[in-house]
Order: structure tokens, then C-alpha cells, then sequence
């Protein structure tokens, strides 16, 4: 059981999780009959009636995976590259930012930048994302059978070939460069996130891969519009430069002493396909799910934390921080973040590390995941590892 419990935290933006309750797992048909069942039984007593004719059927648009669906290894959908792209020999393109949504994002912690990618850059995601849904990968066991999400994947770009592509020839670290006044960006963790059902609520993200609060930015580029009320993050305007939530903290109460300032402007966006957003990893933020956690529609976001220029390996061992960081490579805590399992993607990709990627060398195994982990149960202090445990299944609300 702890086993699933260290896969769940693996895979969720934040270090939080849910234990999935392994005795039954509902089938695909169940689900969708308990789905109906349920808004039935709502709008009968609504009506006052024992029975409805009007019965409106809020389908999941992703059905669970059953466990035996799960996939190995690497994952390639082969699709070809938008705009003539060559794999691994064509230049990354480029976006101009301006300056003032540089300005924007120092101010204010967080920015929204609009038409990043464009109609075939969305649908490769799109595509990408689809076979990923339909062969779900077993590093999304955790995650996705808790229920958090539809679908939810952490390094996705390690095992799905499409994703690697994106980064490496798209102009995500061109904007992620300029964002950060840096003219080198690395990869440190991805997440590919398809419909949070439960949504977080206020929290700061401590899952950026082993490097600094400084040396990381935080970027979520949606193939979606969400709907009105729910499924993009909102932020508090301002709240990277708090000096009250402890370094260690997910959660945050808003409305506690020191956060005066800031709980009282909150910055919401109207995302469209394509756009990208940039935060600060400590803009306190929460992204809600919808009210009955079945998503009619997609929401599939591909999210994470990129490396500046310059920042170094920290070894997070023993704090909740290794959770983005269990991958079998040999740096050391301050060298510099060199290596395949975190790829220059800015001012242009490695094929070293590229190959590297490629003949499965960039990789985690189960054992040495729980023995990271391991160390995390016994240096860190008891009451910081079961912080971790008390936010299981908290929600967005
Ligand atoms: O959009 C989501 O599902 C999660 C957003 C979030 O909190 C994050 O990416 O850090
Ligand atoms: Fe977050």
C-alpha cells in the first residue's frame, strides 16, 4: 500500500496525494451507471418525484483505465511535427514576449501569454495527449486511479517520444527564456494534466524537480478553453513575494496573518487553446475542479517547471521536494543541473541528451523510487512526512 501511496505523490502537481482503494476498482460500465444513478437520484428529489423523465446524463468524457490497460517503457504516437518541423534536426522556433509581460510576470508573480501555439501546434498536443489517454502509461497508475484527475502523468516527456518533440522544437523555452532573463532553459519536471476532478486549493508548488524556488519557473500551456467557473489555476496577484508561508508548506491559508496583502486580489484568466501561463513557484494559487468532479469536456493542460540558466542539482532527499525528483541519474547536490534527465530545451535541444532519452537510459525504477523515498520516511521529521499525508484528497473549494 505505501508503495501506491510514494506512485500517487509522484505524480501530482503539488506534493499531496490520495491512497487508491485497491479492493474494488469500479468498471468502466459501473462508473457510468453509478454517474446516472447519481444525477437521478438529484433531480428526483429536486422534483419531489421518485422518478424523472427528464434525466440529464453528465457522461465522463474519460473513462478509467482498467489496471490491465497500463503500459512500459517508451511510448512514441510517431506524429508529425507542425510547420515542416524535421525531428531533431530542425531549429526550435521562436515567440517574442514583451516587455512588459516580463514586467507582469516580476510584479505580479504570474502571466498569461496568448496564441503561444497555434492551430497545429494544439492539435499535435491534442494528438499526443489522446494517445497518451489511450495507452495510459503505468507511471500514471497512481494519480489517475485516484481519481485526482482523468489522466495525470509526471515526465511525460520521458516515455511519450511527442512530448520530448514539443519541447524540443517548439518555442516554449524561447518564452520560458525570456521569462526568466535567462539564455539557457532546461527541463527539470513536466506533468501532463487532463481534468482535475477534485482540484487543489491554495497552495504553493514545491514539486519543481530538484532545483531552487528562484532558479525554477513554473509554465502551463492549455489545448483547452476551460470552462467559466473552474479549470484554470487562480492566482493571488503579488503573493511570490510573501515572506509568511514556510519554504516547506503546500497548502496555504489565505487568511492567515501576513497574507493581507495579498488574499484579497485574485487574478483569474480567460484561457484559450494555445496560450500559455507563467508563474513564480511560490504564487499561492488553486485551480478548482467542477462541483460533481465529472468533466463533460477536456481540459488537457501540459504543465511544469523549467531550470534557468545556471542553477544547480539540489538534493532533496529528505524533504517532500524529492517527489518530482526519483530518476536514477548520479548527480550531486550542488553540481551543476547537467544531464539528460533534466534536457536543454533553450537555445536549442542536445542530441546527446536526446539519445540518451531515446535507448531508455533516462529512466526510474520502482526500487529506486522507494528508496529515495525511503530516506524521505526516515531523515525527514515525522511531522513533516505526515504533512504530507494530511492533504490526501483535499479539494479545490
Ligand atoms: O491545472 C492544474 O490541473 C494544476 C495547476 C497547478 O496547480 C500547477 O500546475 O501547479
Ligand atoms: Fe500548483
Amino acid at each position: 500500500m505505501i508503495f501506491f501511496s510514494i506512485l500517487a505523490l509522484y505524480s501530482l502537481p503539488c506534493a499531496l496525494g490520495f491512497v487508491p482503494s485497491l479492493p474494488h476498482r469500479y468498471s468502466k460500465i459501473e462508473m457510468r451507471q453509478f454517474t446516472l444513478d447519481k444525477e437521478k437520484i438529484a433531480e428526483d428529489v429536486i422534483n419531489g418525484k421518485t422518478e424523472s423523465k427528464s434525466q440529464t446524463e453528465r457522461r465522463k468524457v474519460i473513462e478509467e483505465p482498467a489496471l490491465w490497460e497500463y503500459n512500459f517503457g517508451l511510448q512514441d504516437p510517431n506524429l508529425q511535427l507542425p510547420h515542416g518541423i524535421i525531428r531533431d534536426s530542425t531549429t526550435p522556433e521562436k515567440f517574442e514576449i514583451t516587455e512588459e509581460q516580463i514586467r507582469t510576470l516580476e510584479e505580479d508573480g504570474v502571466v498569461h501569454i496568448k496564441g503561444v501555439f497555434d492551430k497545429e501546434w494544439v492539435e499535435y498536443l491534442r494528438s499526443a495527449t489522446a494517445y497518451q489517454v489511450e495507452k495510459p502509461h503505468f507511471w500514471a497508475f497512481a494519480g489517475t486511479a485516484s481519481k485526482l484527475y482523468d489522466y495525470i502523468q509526471r515526465n511525460v516527456w520521458q516515455t511519450n517520444r511527442s512530448f520530448a518533440s514539443f519541447y524540443y522544437h517548439s518555442a516554449v523555452g524561447h518564452v520560458l527564456s525570456q521569462c526568466g532573463k535567462t539564455s539557457e532553459i532546461r527541463l527539470s519536471t513536466d506533468l501532463l494534466m487532463v481534468n482535475p476532478n477534485k482540484g487543489f486549493k491554495w497552495h504553493q508548488d514545491n514539486q519543481n524537480g530538484p532545483i531552487s524556488w528562484e532558479e525554477g519557473i513554473r509554465f502551463w500551456i492549455t489545448m483547452d478553453e476551460t470552462p467559466e467557473d473552474y479549470g484554470a489555476p487562480v492566482y493571488l496577484k503579488g503573493s511570490h513575494s510573501n515572506n509568511v508561508v514556510d519554504e516547506q508548506a503546500v497548502f496555504v491559508d489565505i487568511e492567515s496573518e501576513g497574507l493581507e496583502d495579498f488574499r484579497n486580489e485574485q487574478l483569474e484568466f480567460k484561457i484559450m487553446p494555445g496560450d500559455m501561463l507563467i508563474w513564480h513557484p511560490r504564487t499561492i494559487h488553486k485551480v478548482d475542479g467542477p462541483s460533481d468532479g465529472i468533466w463533460t469536456s477536456y481540459r488537457r493542460v501540459l504543465g511544469g517547471t523549467a531550470a534557468k540558466g545556471g542553477a544547480l542539482y539540489h538534493d532533496k532527499r529528505g524533504s517532500g521536494g524529492v517527489l518530482s525528483d526519483l530518476g536514477q541519474h548520479t548527480l550531486e547536490d550542488g553540481e551543476q543541473l547537467k544531464s539528460p534527465y533534466f534536457p536543454i530545451v533553450y537555445p536549442r535541444f542536445c542530441k546527446i541528451e536526446a539519445e540518451e532519452r531515446d535507448n531508455g537510459r533516462v529512466g526510474r525504477s520502482p526500487t529506486d523510487i522507494a528508496s529515495k523515498f525511503g530516506g524521505l520516511i526516515t531523515k525527514a521529521s515525522g511531522e513533516r512526512f505526515s504533512s504530507f499525508f494530511q492533504v490526501l484528497g483535499s479539494s479545490g473549494k
